[in-house]
């Protein structure tokens, strides 16, 4: 099974989060051509988004200048409307998978995966819990976490939006202060629930190849432990001593695990304001001991099927330092599949400005956060994402609640490979749009994704950049993107994907104000 598209690592897709290795890299600055390397490198930045990034106006392909988008008075997501403006960017194809609630759906390998992970967080301590709705405020996806303002995780680029203040969750950390809230309130009824996981779809604007889709499924889980009401830095080893007697209860393993990194070092601080070294190296063991056991737990489950056809893999795990704005110190965990390092979830230690904020200001806890299609992919084997979504009997079929069994492909269909190349906007375009005062248009590669998902939804597989230079003379720069062909279910036509490869190529015109070379 290959989890790697060209040239892109499995784990390296988040601009969620930051490795902490690479904060210190050189923040891109705003500029009208990026290089490759620039945009690439932009997932990972904690750089500002580019004022040209400002939804507010669109180039007009036809040379008309920049002309205002109009956009539709409100967009429907399940029953609810939401009124529309210059930030609503939630397409159709987007919508159509909003409520399918692929997780709830028994014999599904996302919701027999589901299973398996909460019966490792399982009760009286964590209740499990699904949100069914994907629509959330930007105070709830951004602004409680505490990410900043520049984010580039909030640009229209990244992120749907339903309106300026209302987006499509893109990730289950949206949920953190309901679940924090809740254990609160449910003090009386039931106080030894102190824990919770929850599980939802979650949606960003993304590349497109076999092990990113827009539309995925993450769960988040938290753990919560009282400290002394008064004073409670001052009592910091009572409450590190509660947290290392449950570390005790948790059962020991005996897999390697790479954890070179102190606990607690620059990069990744505690928060001296409120926690001692002592209750974070309480947490954080007690954190990882968690996740460490669940992994090891489900990939074991995963080996033994994967006896009966290819033989086990030895189970390698491994810690890497991380950053999230709502956690610290932070981590992710990466685990060595066929070759390569994949990272499946990222957590830590909770700020505790949130958990103030949510009810709970005399508790102290951590976090995480995964990706179910990552362990699905690998428990199951099953080589594309998309194939999540399908509704095909040869897929669904092979499937059943609490069994772990090797996909086998119905049948491989051909792949199709066709290049569109096209010249972005001149780059007096931009300035000219600069000296009137107007927002400057800017280029994006998630924009051409979005297109091409738009016109070919799932017979696209992947899509890659394969030439980008800038004319010395004439000063435009010029873009080539592969584009593969590929339904999972049937033979394509030469027909049809000519037809498919035509209409993109119109679309990219009619909004990105590119000009096709033919
Ligand atoms: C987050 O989303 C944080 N909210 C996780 C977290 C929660 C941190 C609580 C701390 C405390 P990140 O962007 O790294 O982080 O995503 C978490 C996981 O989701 C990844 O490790 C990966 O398994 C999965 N994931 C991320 N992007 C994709 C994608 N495009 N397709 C499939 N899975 C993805
Ligand atoms: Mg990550």
């Amino acid at each position: 099974m290959r989890l790697i598209a060209a040239g892109r690592a499995l784990g390296s897709s988040s601009r969620w989060s930051v490795a902490t290795a690479r904060l210190r890299a050189p923040i891109p600055q705003a500029q009208p051509m990026l290089s490759a390397t620039a945009l690439s490198r932009r997932w990972n930045s904690t750089a500002t988004p580019q004022k040209s990034q400002h939804p507010k106006s669109r180039y007009n392909p036809k040379g008309r200048g920049i002309q205002p988008n109009q956009p539709p008075k409100e967009i429907k997501i399940q029953d609810r409307s939401y009124p529309a403006d210059n930030w609503t960017n939630i397409t159709d194809t987007i919508q159509s998978h909003v409520g399918r609630h692929l997780y709830l759906d028994e014999n599904h390998p996302l919701a027999i995966t589901r299973k398996l992970i909460e019966s490792q967080f399982a009760g009286p301590v964590f209740g499990n819990y699904f949100e069914k709705d994907p629509v959330v405020s930007t105070f709830q996806n951004f602004d409680v976490l505490g990410f900043p303002a520049d984010h580039p995780g909030r640009s229209r680029t990244d992120t749907y939006y339903a309106n300026h203040n209302t987006v499509l969750r893109t990730h289950t950390s949206a949920h953190q202060q309901k679940y924090f809230r809740r254990i609160n309130a449910n003090e009386k009824e039931r106080p030894e629930e102190v824990g919770y996981t929850v599980i939802a779809d979650v949606y960003r604007r993304d590349a497109i190849d076999r092990s990113h889709y827009p539309v995925f499924h993450q769960m988040e889980g938290a753990r919560l432990w009282k400290r002394p009401e008064n004073d409670a830095l001052s009592h910091s080893a009572e409450t590190a001593a509660k947290i290392n007697a449950d570390v005790d209860l948790i059962p020991r393993h005996d897999v390697v695990v790479e954890d070179p990194n102190p606990t607690i070092n620059e990069n990744n601080p505690l928060q001296a304001e409120y926690h001692s070294a002592e209750e974070v190296e309480a947490i954080a063991t007690h954190l990882k001991r968690s996740l460490e056991r669940m992994v090891i737990k489900i990939f074991t489950e995963g080996s033994k099927a994967a006896a009966a056809s290819s033989g086990p893999e030895p189970l390698k795990v491994r810690w890497v330092e991380a950053y999230f704005p709502f956690t610290s110190p932070s981590w992710e965990l990466e685990v060595f599949w066929q070759g390569e390092w994949l990272e499946i979830l990222g957590c830590g230690v909770i700020k505790q400005e949130l958990l103030n904020n949510s009810d709970v200001p005399n508790r102290v806890g951590w976090a995480f956060g995964l990706g179910i299609e990552r362990i699905a992919m690998l428990l199951f084997n099953i080589p594309d994402i998309r194939l999540f979504w399908s509704r095909d009997e040869r897929f669904l079929s092979q499937f059943r609640a609490g069994e772990i069994t090797r996909f086998t492909p119905f049948s491989k269909h051909p792949a199709c490979y066709k290049d569109v190349s096209f010249w972005l906007p001149r780059e007096d375009v931009y300035e000219a749009a600069a000296k009137y005062g107007r927002p400057v248009p800017n280029f994006h590669e998630n924009d051409v994704m979005e297109v091409v998902r738009g016109v070919g939804g799932d017979l696209i597989e992947n899509v890659s950049l394969i030439d980008d230079f800038v004319h010395p003379k004439e000063k435009r720069r010029s873009l080539c993107y592969r584009i593969q062909y590929r339904s999972l279910e049937r033979t394509l036509i030469n027909e049809e994907i000519n037809e498919l490869h035509d209409n993109i190529g119109s679309k990219l015109i009619s909004t990105l104000g590119v000009q096709l070379r033919r």
